[in-house]
């Protein structure tokens, strides 16, 4: 009876032992675990950004150099005019006035804008000479793209081209 009681108490003393031990790496397993799955979900999130803004600076950059394209293609005479809605009419004219994205009143800084899947598009001529295409010789033209990333971070696409006047001769000589 003795010896029973003795090898009860070892069991006992054993089966606590282990169930101690258990809990102890139960613990540290799940800390484990939760370092793991924490640094899933961190990894999931910054490539989820990665990807998003990626995508947003493709669309962006297709939506400046398309700008950029229809102010090339267009008649020199009509480079301060826009068909934002692509009917093959113009109906919007760049501004010089300080106001919609134009920064600065009358400092011959013409600017367009408009704003598509959430990215604000502004373009702006500027001719070397003058305030109206026909008395200049070249014109600067450029096109910005600004969006927000997942992260919140602001990012720019920019582009810019320079065209020549087909039509000018050269200053008028004074005699
Ligand atoms: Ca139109
Ligand atoms: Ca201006």
């Amino acid at each position: 009876m003795k010896h029973a009681v003795k090898t009860m108490t070892k069991r006992c003393g054993r089966v606590e032992e282990a169930g101690g031990f258990t809990l102890v790496e139960s613990m540290v397993a799940l800390v484990v675990l939760s370092i793991g799955v924490i640094g899933t979900i961190a990894m999931c999130e910054w490539a989820q950004q990665g990807l998003q803004r990626g995508a947003l600076t493709a669309t962006a950059l297709a939506l400046v150099e398309s700008r950029l394209e229809e102010k090339r293609s267009l008649p020199w005479e009509q480079l301060l005019t826009d068909d934002l809605d692509q009917d093959g009419t113009a109906e919007s004219q760049m501004r010089d006035d300080g106001m919609q994205g134009d920064v600065t009143n009358g400092d011959g800084v013409f600017t367009g804008s408009m704003t598509r899947s959430n990215i604000r598009l502004e373009w702006t001529v500027e001719f070397n000479r003058g305030r109206q295409p026909g008395t200049a010789s070249l014109a600067t033209i450029e096109a910005r793209a600004r969006f927000r990333a997942l992260g919140g971070q602001e990012r720019e696409v920019r582009l810019r081209t320079i065209r020549a006047n087909p039509r000018y001769v050269g200053l008028p000589v004074l005699s």
